[in-house]
């Protein structure tokens, strides 16, 4: 995979990111030993960091440089990881950023605790560093992720509703966080009212991009790649674009006979779903609306200042879609 820090080359997000790092740790540091591992224990286990890394680079386009910025990044990103927590509760998961989820390792009642200390950590940071304004954009896009995860509960094992239905979940559970990340650490940079909202229509839209990604990475990338076998959201029940649109095509009746069943599925019918669904060229479909968001990501930031900062945000949303092509198994 290319790597971000081959596209991010201003150097000062790269010591932020670092500082943010420590600060992470210490936001979640409790009187009670116990819970200061639990709560670290994903935070030590790894992830990309894109949230804070967003609100780092949407902060470079205002005057202040100050420890807000770094604060911001924080508060996205223990609303990210305690909501993967609770998610990683939903979805009986073993494993997470590869080391066993809190849920298999201690156990769900710990990783609904650990993930309640998190978003009560976020709050305080934000409340304490940050903003009014920001305070009330963290709580609103904290409603929204559970807005979103709860839409996503009711379509399980659908595959008759809209691809609207779908794109709601996905707008909820993951663009709303990746807006008000690069949102708030615009704001904690005293950026201009219209920087603001340029940074918010990318962000959006690259957040749309980066999930749409993942769902098709989900289907064409290799174990290797993915750290688990392809097709684990159909495991799940979970249908996402590129198959909701494949099971209303000439192939539709097959597939919905593959999946007319109590799961778990056979390995052999997520198999030949898959199969269905790339060879109808649905995945690749997908990408070019990923690749037509990724342009309208960039036509937002024209507004802005045109500067190396501007030529990164511009060319993120084609960088997540090259990730699929990296991973791809053939
Ligand atoms: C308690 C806020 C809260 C929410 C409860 C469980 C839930 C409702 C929402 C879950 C939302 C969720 C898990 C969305 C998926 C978002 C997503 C794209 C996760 C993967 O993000 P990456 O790839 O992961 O950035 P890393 O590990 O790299 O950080």
């Amino acid at each position: 995979m290319e790597d971000l820090r081959n596209l991010v080359t201003d150097e000062q997000v790269w010591v932020d990111l670092e500082q943010t790092e420590s600060l992470l740790l210490d936001a979640v540091v409790s009187e009670d030993d116990y819970l200061t591992k639990i709560a670290q224990h994903l935070l030590l286990a790894g992830g990309k960091r894109f949230r804070p890394l967003l609100a780092l680079l949407a902060a470079r386009f205002g005057e202040a440089n100050d420890h807000r910025r770094l604060r911001a990044g924080v508060a996205v990103e223990l609303i990210h990881v305690g909501s993967l927590y609770h998610d990683d509760v939903i979805d009986e998961a073993d494993t997470r950023r590869g080391a066993p989820s809190v849920n298999a390792n201690w156990s769900n009642t710990v990783a609904i605790l650990a993930g309640d200390f998190l978003m009560a950590r976020a709050s305080e940071v934000a409340a304490t560093h940050l903003s009014q304004e920001s305070v009330r954009l963290l709580a609103a896009t904290y409603a929204e992720l559970v807005e979103g995860q709860t839409r996503e509960l009711q379509l399980v094992d659908s595959l008759g509703h809209p691809v609207s239905a779908y794109e709601k979940v996905i707008e909820g559970k993951t663009a709303s966080l990746i807006r008000t990340s690069a949102r708030l650490g615009a704001i904690a940079a005293d950026a201009t009212p219209e920087a603001v909202d340029a940074l918010s229509s990318w962000s959006w839209e690259v957040g749309m991009v980066f999930q749409i990604v993942d769902d098709a990475l989900d289907l064409v990338g290799t174990e290797e790649a993915l750290g688990k076998p392809a097709g684990s959201d159909i495991r799940e029940g979970t249908f996402t674009k590129a198959v909701l649109e494949a099971a209303r095509g000439p192939d539709g009746e097959r597939i919905r006979a593959l999946l007319d069943r109590p799961r778990p599925f056979p390995d052999e019918n997520v198999a030949e779903v898959i199969d269905l669904v790339r060879g109808g060229g649905y995945v690749d479909r997908a990408l070019e609306e990923a690749l037509d968001r990724a342009g309208r990501a960039r036509d937002a930031l024209s507004i802005l200042p045109a500067n190396p900062t501007r030529e990164v945000l511009a060319s993120l949303g084609e960088y997540l879609v090259r990730r699929v092509e990296d991973a791809r198994s053939s």
